[in-house]
């Protein structure tokens, strides 16, 4: 009888700590969900009142809001290649196209450079599997594909959703989607993209619930053209737009029970946020910030972030201490026990610390810097954000004209309404200062920066298609 009581008091002491060592020493598991266009104020959890978002909310409830988050441009491109190198565009020369567009367009001369380290490549590195469902838009050909880039598979539309035949300003091959490296399909129905992204996802979730894994879902909506499948479209407040949205937060939950039923809630760690701000034209929000994709207003930059890791990050928490998608790759690696890239300059820093509620964890970032295209617009120090004076090119009718510097201090003006330069000579030399730092290791216009690395260039680029084989 004595045996029979014991017995499994023994197995449980063999047992138990096995799984609790096993639990501590296994590196969490990564999902970064990465909106198109999606803006600051268009989830619940940020304000929203016209789209109905209750698993983000819920991600947010169970996790924690970063209100002081930025992407590193207003567009596409520029901002993913600092998601993936933990970099500013210009340090990677991913701030244009390799024809002067402000994103890489299909046929692309450019991408990113096979030799940068993604955060993919750093993961990969400690044992993670790694996925990507949804847009690249790193580069459209084979040597510049998310599989040559430290990602074990691919499925998605490899850049912009409006850049197929549909567009009728230019002659672009028909909108391809990916498995790997093949086009599977053009032109595909978008109404059910997000669906697909989603079941993609949860197949890759449930196949890798036993292994540390890597995640990344971009989405391609809500990027115009805005599309969603039978069961959201026409059903939101807010047309074509907030259905999409809406199919997001959908998508969302599908992803959180997919986890939960895997058993690996508190293994990992989820990140939901945003690629740019919300466009101007297309029924998107950045309340309450001033500006739209495409610049370096607030708006244009500033994207809501949630993160949840049950039992590791506090439920309900948030922080409004400045970070940026620069900060992923070194975050995601220390928290795996690792590092970024040393034989480089690496931007971003590790956040975990704000993340995790360390005392006193503030932001690492002495100055946050808003670039667009090729240009040093703004600089954010602290509370403080100096536009830096400039001239603006002419556009149609509009003469070229010289705008003097503005600042603001996010902290009582997050809408930067009121230029409050007059007022604080110091701080706008000591941001001038800092600029003058930005300009010589990152470049300005046409000077370039001193620690600039390459671009990947090929001479011949050639249309993604059915027939093509890559290299
Ligand atoms: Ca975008």
């Amino acid at each position: 009888m004595r045996i029979i009581q014991t017995l499994p008091l023994c197995l449980f002491l063999l047992i138990v700590p096995a799984t609790l060592a096993e639990a501590a020493s296994r590196p969490p598991n990564y999902i970064v969900i990465f909106c198109d266009d999606l803006g600051y104020g268009d989830i619940g959890c940020f304000g929203a009142e016209n789209h109905r978002t209750p698993h983000i909310d819920r991600m947010a409830r169970e996790g924690m809001r970063l209100t002081s988050f930025y992407s590193t441009c207003g567009v596409c491109t520029p901002s993913r290649s600092s998601l993936m190198t933990g970099c500013y565009p210009r340090r990677v020369n991913m701030h244009e196209d390799g024809r002067g567009g402000w994103v890489l367009f299909p046929v692309g001369l450019k991408g990113l450079n096979p030799s940068e380290i993604t955060v993919a490549e750093v993961l990969k590195a400690e044992g993670y599997a790694t996925a990507i469902v949804g847009k690249w838009h790193l580069g459209d050909q084979p040597p510049f594909l998310p599989t040559r880039q430290g990602f074990d598979q691919y499925f998605g539309i490899p850049y912009s959703n409006d850049m197929g035949v549909g567009n009728r300003n230019r002659n672009y091959p028909p909108l391809p989607l990916l498995r790997d490296d093949k086009v599977i399909e053009t032109e595909p129905d978008q109404a059910q993209i997000t669906r697909r992204y989603t079941e993609e996802a949860v197949s890759f979730i449930e196949s890798h619930k036993d292994q540390p894994f890597f995640l990344y879902l971009p989405h391609t909506m809500p990027h115009n053209p805005v599309a969603a499948s039978e069961a959201f479209a026409g059903k939101s407040a807010n047309g074509g737009y907030g259905d999409a949205i809406e199919e997001i937060d959908w998508s969302t939950g599908q992803i959180l029970d997919a986890v939960k039923q895997a058993g690996i809630d508190r293994q990992t760690l989820i990140i939901f946020t945003s690629d740019n701000g919300a466009a101007r034209a297309w029924g998107g929000s950045n309340k309450p910030l001033s500006g739209f994709k495409g610049s370096t207003m607030e708006g244009g930059m500033r994207v809501p972030f949630v993160v949840r890791w049950p039992g590791t990050i506090h439920a309900g928490s948030e922080s409004d201490e400045l970070a940026a998608t620069l900060d992923i790759l070194p975050t995601l690696a220390a928290l795996a026990g690792t590092e970024p890239p040393t034989d480089r300059v690496i931007d971003g820093h590790d956040i975990s610390p704000i993340l995790l509620q360390k005392r006193r964890a503030t932001s690492p970032h002495e100055a946050f810097y808003y670039y667009f295209r090729d240009q040093l617009q703004a600089v954010r120090h602290g509370p403080w954000k100096l536009h830096l004076a400039r001239m603006v090119p002419k556009r149609g009718n509009t003469p070229a004209r010289q705008v003097p510097a503005r600042l603001y201090n996010l902290d009582e003006d997050i809408a930067e309404s009121t230029n409050i330069a007059g007022d604080h000579a110091a701080v706008v030399e000591k941001i001038q200062e800092l600029a003058e730092r930005a300009r010589s290791d990152l470049g300005d216009r046409n000077q370039p920066g001193a620690r600039q690395r390459p671009a990947g260039r090929v001479a011949d680029p050639r249309p993604l298609t059915r027939s093509v084989s890559p290299d």
